[in-house]
């Protein structure tokens, strides 16, 4: 879990053919409305202190500028962590933040626009939710993509209109069928992710399990212990 330390999943496919560049292992997406007056950046400087090892800043309502101004604030934080910042769908934003990469959904701008757009050191990732999508993925070009994000394993509260839950067995179908490296999301808690173990993925995605919990610190440290045993 602790960044030092993590080497490569053997099953990894990275978008380079080189090593994977992100560790998966406890990816936070962020909501700043469930932060509340803590504020984004301390709620993920404590995560990322706790073991977070992937960040995602997801403001599906700001507007350009203010994603930017949250994105530095966030660079600022994870600067020397080694933990890696991605921006939610908005391509157009990631070099002028500084950020890693960019996350991005099925209804967002195509995945080879995307590394068209970053260039091979960026890191991508995409949202799948069924075989098909899996699919798809699958016939992009080898050095498209990062990862793939699957979900919603359980149905969340978190994102409205979301696909149907795939639950544990769906996700383990989803990620055999896969080719690329995943993160399981949506729903996921400290006391889910045990459910989880025999799904073959990379890592666990979550929202309000660590934005909206009273103890970000203690939140954080229960994931990294439940995703280790
Ligand atoms: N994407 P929580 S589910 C941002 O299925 C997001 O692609 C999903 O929130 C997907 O951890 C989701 O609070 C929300 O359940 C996850």
């Amino acid at each position: 879990m602790q960044h030092a330390t993590w080497t490569p999943s053997p099953h990894a496919t990275p978008a380079t053919g080189g090593p994977p560049r992100v560790d998966l292992s406890l990816y936070l997406v962020t909501d700043s409305a469930m932060a509340g007056s803590r504020g984004l950046a301390d709620v993920v400087a404590r995560a990322v202190a706790a073991g977070v090892t992937c960040v995602q800043l997801r403001e599906k309502a700001a507007s350009d500028a203010e994603v930017v101004a949250l994105g530095r604030q966030l660079v600022e934080v994870l600067a020397g962590t080694g933990v890696p910042l991605l921006i939610d769908d908005r391509v157009h934003l990631v070099h002028p933040i500084g950020a890693d990469g960019v996350h991005i959904g099925q209804e967002d701008t195509p995945p080879t626009a995307a590394r068209a757009a970053l260039g091979p050191e960026a890191i991508i990732g995409l949202s799948v939710h069924d075989a098909a999508q899996v699919d798809a993925a699958n016939a992009l070009p080898p050095a498209t993509l990062d990862y793939i994000g699957l979900g919603p394993v359980w149905a969340t509260g978190t994102k409205e209109g979301h696909a149907p839950p795939i639950g544990p067995e769906g996700l383990a179908d989803l990620r055999r069928r896969s080719r690329h490296r995943a993160v399981a999301i949506g729903g996921v808690k400290a006391h889910t992710l045990g459910e989880l173990t025999g799904a073959g993925v990379e890592g666990v995605a979550v929202v309000s399990a660590i934005c909206a919990a009273e103890d970000v610190t203690a939140a954080t440290r229960e994931l990294c212990g439940a995703w280790a045993r």
